[in-house]
């Protein structure tokens, strides 16, 4: 296989382990340096400290990494010369050399491979507003509706258009369920005001749909869990609001386009809100981080 395990993932998943793999982008792309780091640090030492093993990838020299060591970690956090890799670069980034951090689509597609079932992000990637005039929709969506996993996130990036990418992970029959609500999460925001159908309450019966899922060996989709961040750590939805209009005023009149959308809001909103919306993400990925070593170990419980 093209796919560098690091000896802890190789030895959970040879032993049944809990592993929860976790993207890079949000670290290289997604995040401010120097606090990227700290980021990634961190939410390996959360999954360590509920007993599972993460797996952080990213493609370095060429080679496809799943799990990394910590000068690895570094490099991802400190390079600003590391590409944004979805799943259709990865043959690329191998074949020529290069070193990149993965997408939810990249990392999706790398963790299957490895034999990896559960996933913690952020906030997915979706379909950008104004999609009737510039067909923008990330291919996280349609790489989740051929790959079995399992990705916790808090719902899709609010700088999309939310009700626009519920309706194609429909069309593409991705499952979706709310974490205790039936209210689709909005990202930064706790509430996005779309609706899902399905509320799940507890690891176990997410693990158990996960069962249901492979029982059923129906298309190979993914289960996405939307995982509210807390109330009280959300960004103020006027502030969001008001400053998520300038990001895209802004995007447009810079004529941002292709993979650098995501990042340039991302990074208008830290620095429009004096941070706040960084810190709602961080509250979000970590809640995400938390919820998916619950699942992961539930997992690893029920296929024993
Ligand atoms: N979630 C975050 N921050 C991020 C991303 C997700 O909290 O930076 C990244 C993910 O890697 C996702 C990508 O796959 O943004 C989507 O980018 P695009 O819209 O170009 O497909
Ligand atoms: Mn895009």
């Amino acid at each position: 296989m093209p796919i560098h395990l690091s000896d802890e993932v190789r030895e959970a998943l040879e032993h049944g382990a809990p592993v929860v793999a976790l993207e890079s982008t949000i670290i290289a792309h997604g995040l401010p340096r120097p606090r990227n780091h700290e980021v990634a640090v961190e939410l390996e030492g959360l999954l360590r400290e509920q007993g599972v093993v993460p797996a952080t990838v990213a493609v370095l020299d060429g080679t496809a990494h799943v799990g990394l060591d910590d000068k690895q970690v570094r490099r991802i956090a400190d390079d600003t010369s590391v590409r944004k890799l979805g799943a259709r670069d990865l043959p690329v980034a191998l074949a020529t050399g290069v070193s990149g951090a993965t997408t939810v689509s990249g990392t999706a597609f790398l963790a299957e491979r490895a034999g990896i079932r559960v996933f913690a992000t952020g906030g997915l990637g979706g379909v950008h507003r104004d999609w009737t005039a510039v067909q923008d929709e990330s291919a996280d969506l349609p790489l989740l509706s051929r790959t079995r996993i399992t990705v916790v996130c808090a719902g899709v990036k609010s700088i999309l258009d939310v009700p626009a990418t519920l309706q194609r992970l429909e069309t593409l029959g991705v499952a979706v369920a709310g974490y205790r609500t039936t209210e689709f999460p909005g990202f930064y925001l706790s509430r996005s005001g779309e609706h899902v159908d399905w509320s799940l309450d507890s690891p176990r019966e997410i693990a158990e749909v996960m069962r249901a899922q492979d029982e059923l060996d129906g298309p190979r989709s993914a289960l996405i869990v939307a995982n509210p961040v807390p109330e009280a750590e959300q960004l103020d939805p006027g502030v969001h609001d008001r400053v998520l209009a300038e990001a895209l005023a802004a995007a447009e009149r810079e004529n941002v386009s292709g993979q650098a959308v995501t990042p340039f809001l991302l990074d208008h909103l830290v620095r429009h809100t004096a941070g706040a919306s960084l810190e709602a993400n961080l509250a979000a990925v970590r809640g995400n981080v938390r919820l998916a070593a619950a699942v992961a170990t539930a997992w690893a419980a029920a296929d024993a």
